[in-house]
């Protein structure tokens, strides 16, 4: 049986990345050909209603030019694209991008979750979608757009991977994965909620008919064709939904699993057959996202390890010691459970100084501010391994299911002091890896598509990539009790 060449581009909020996969019976290998920034741009009309866009060009660019390198070392036969969810760009009538796709963190959705919910009934939403509410949804990002001159311009929004894939290509869709993050599908039938879409006020024929992960899109054309050298390379929906890539890739062996898929965002939660769209399910804010394979990623957001990059962020602006390693050592020596956060808090959603947020939040907690760098990482990682607790839990709780392990995934994985506090809080075995857990579900979803050998089912995936990741495991200690304290603090 042959081995499959693939190429999988994996975009994330802070660096994007084009990785090389060889995949075949007991075979999984990776190289990364290429990797780039991705930093958000405000851009000013000399007022203050400056807005947060992201640079979509400049990323089609860095992505073509990975793809070059990509064929000129190992002509893979297809690529597929993943990103962040919720964002999109519009197209006018002949197919060309209106205006700069605006950034999940920008101010103008501030106000609008809560007037979306009023108008149009929480439950409603809820029963639909299936989905969490969060500022950062495209159905709040489009009613906080819905007077502007763009919007009633736009004949079509297309999702980034999607917008990516159009113009590699000239095909439109929306991958369901992440169609699904939109909170404009219907969960149940997935298929675009088309009555909620119009109560919002938004116009349903914006929305592209919906596809599948495995659906081939075309091949190369146009300019890309010539950029990329190769006129056959084939681009493949992948689950392009960044979080549901790397379920894919979770290595586990059993359904008794949980995993936190860990980035700037950390999502936390189960893998189910079907959505839970209960009363309780919905006062929790649990989400319903849609999986590869028809499962459900029944989960939170956690705010994640943005609370660090910003905070890093901040302390590199001020000039002072800014190296990750090197903070982690120290706060691996901190005073444990010194202050604790919940990370959920809406303050810590946009950009800005975090280390004094943080020490704002301590403060009206009658907590110890964090008076040191290693005091504050500190205090970071042990409310993100608290988050993490409290969020298994009630998943756990709310669909009835139990779990053995919990699987953290992506770059989070790496990060030592976090999987160890998280086992303590959680009390089972954290297993840590693989880091590239998206560009690997990435790439079996393309070389299943192209009927790889040993890339069959959910099941076959996951033992290729627990055959051949290095992965690590963390066994419980006896700090629980000390999350137990901690956790009454937060009340
Ligand atoms: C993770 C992620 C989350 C989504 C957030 C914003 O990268 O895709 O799943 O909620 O980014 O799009």
């Amino acid at each position: 049986a042959s081995a499959v060449t693939c190429a999988a581009v994996d975009l994330g909020a802070s660096s994007g990345r084009v990785i090389l996969g060889r995949l075949g019976a007991g075979e999984l290998t990776t190289t990364e050909v290429a990797r780039f920034d991705n930093t958000p741009i405000r851009i000013g009309r000399g007022t203050d209603s400056d807005r947060l866009h992201w640079n979509v060009l400049g990323l089609y660019r860095d992505i073509l030019a990975g793809l070059r390198t990509a064929v000129a070392s190992a002509r893979p036969r297809s690529v597929g694209i993943d990103s962040w969810a919720v964002d999109y760009g519009l197209l006018d009538a002949d197919g060309d991008l209106i205006g700069n796709p605006i950034h999940y963190r920008d101010s103008r959705t501030d106000g609008v979750l809560e007037t979306v919910r009023e108008t149009l009934g929480a439950e409603r939403i809820y029963s639909t979608t299936g989905i969490q509410f969060m500022p950062i949804n495209t159905l709040i990002q489009l009613v906080a757009a819905r007077d502007t001159p763009a919007l009633a311009a736009a004949s079509s929004l297309l999702l980034i991977p999607d917008l990516l894939c159009y113009w590699l290509t000239g095909e439109r869709g929306a991958e369901v994965t992440n169609a699904s993050t939109t909170q404009l599908l219907d969960v149940h039938r997935r298929e675009w909620a088309v009555d909620l879409v119009r109560a919002a006020g938004i116009d349903e024929t914006l929305l592209p008919p919906l596809r599948e992960p495995g659906q081939h899109l075309g091949v190369v054309g146009g300019s890309a064709r010539a950029e990329i050298g190769d006129p056959e390379l084939s681009v493949v929906a992948v689950g392009s939904h960044d979080t549901a890539s790397a379920v894919v890739a979770v290595p586990s062996a059993t359904r008794r699993f949980g995993y936190v898929s860990c980035g700037t965002w950390s999502l936390v939660g189960l893998e189910l057959d079907a959505p839970v769209v209960s009363e309780a399910s919905r006062a929790a804010n649990f989400t319903n996202e849609l999986g590869v394979d028809g499962t459900t990623r029944y989960l939170r957001n956690v705010m994640g390890l943005w609370l660090l990059q910003e905070s890093v962020r901040a302390w590199a602006a001020a000039g002072l010691p800014a190296d990750l390693p090197r903070l982690l050592a120290d706060a691996a020596r901190a005073e444990p459970f010194r202050s604790v956060v919940d990370p959920d808090d809406p303050r810590f959603l946009a950009p800005g100084d975090m280390p004094a947020r943080i020490a704002e939040v301590c403060r009206e907690t009658g907590q110890p501010v964090p008076e040191t760098q290693a005091q504050l990482v500190r205090c970071v990682l042990e409310s993100l391994a608290l988050a993490y607790r409290r969020t298994l839990r009630q998943a756990c709780e709310l669909s009835g299911r139990e779990v053995d392990v919990l699987h953290i995934v992506g770059g989070g994985s790496r990060n030592e002091l976090l999987c160890r506090l998280t086992a303590d809080a959680c009390g089972i075995p954290v297993v840590a890896g693989p880091v590239e857990a998206t560009a690997l579900g990435n790439l079996l979803v393309q070389a299943r598509a192209a009927g790889g050998s040993g890339v069959g089912d959910l099941t076959a995936m996951r033992a290729l990539v627990a055959a051949t990741q290095r992965l690590r495991e963390y066994a419980p200690g006896s700090a629980a009790a000390g999350f137990d304290a901690a956790a009454r603090r937060l009340g």
